[in-house]
């Protein structure tokens, strides 16, 4: 069944210029990338798209990051993508988690600063598609 999910190439991913290493990748595993922005995210959106971890100590420090400039957010489709991105995308610890082959085991050492974000449930990622695409949401 076709499945859509929200991926973020982090700053660290733009600043490193791997954003078409990492869409490359996307498409090669055979998913297509329907929506496509770069830009700044606020602290508005950076809180309310992680607002799951608001408790957590590394909270602050992640909305310093993923506000610190460019990202590139995207749509992705295809069959399972929720869970095909997430294989792509490797483990959260890029060295701990990630095996080499994917995009945090091939390109990412730092647990925080690790490339990608990619939605973890199809609840996740239609609020998060909500939140970064407004015009796309569902109702
Ligand atoms: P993401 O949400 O970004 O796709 O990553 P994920 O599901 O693999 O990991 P998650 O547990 O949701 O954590 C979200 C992001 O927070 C940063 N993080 N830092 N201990 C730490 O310093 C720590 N733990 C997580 C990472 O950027 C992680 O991707
Ligand atoms: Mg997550």
């Amino acid at each position: 069944m076709t499945e859509r999910t929200l991926v973020l190439i982090k700053p660290d991913g733009v600043a490193r210029r791997l954003v078409g290493d990492i869409l490359a990748r996307i498409e090669r595993k055979g998913l297509a990338v329907t929506a496509l922005e770069m830009r700044t995210p606020d602290l508005d959106v950076a809180g309310t798209h992680y607002a799951e971890h608001a408790e957590r100590p590394f909270y602050p420090g992640l909305l310093d990051f993923i506000t610190s400039g460019p990202l590139v957010a995207a749509v992705v489709e295809g069959p399972r993508a929720i869970a095909a991105f997430r294989q792509i995308a490797g483990g959260t610890d890029p060295v701990e988690k990630a095996v080499p082959g994917t995009i945090r085991g091939d390109l990412a050492l730092d647990g925080q600063q690790n490339l990608v974000h990619g939605s973890d449930s199809v609840e996740s990622a239609e609020r998060e598609i909500a939140l970064w695409f407004p015009h796309l949401a569902r109702a």
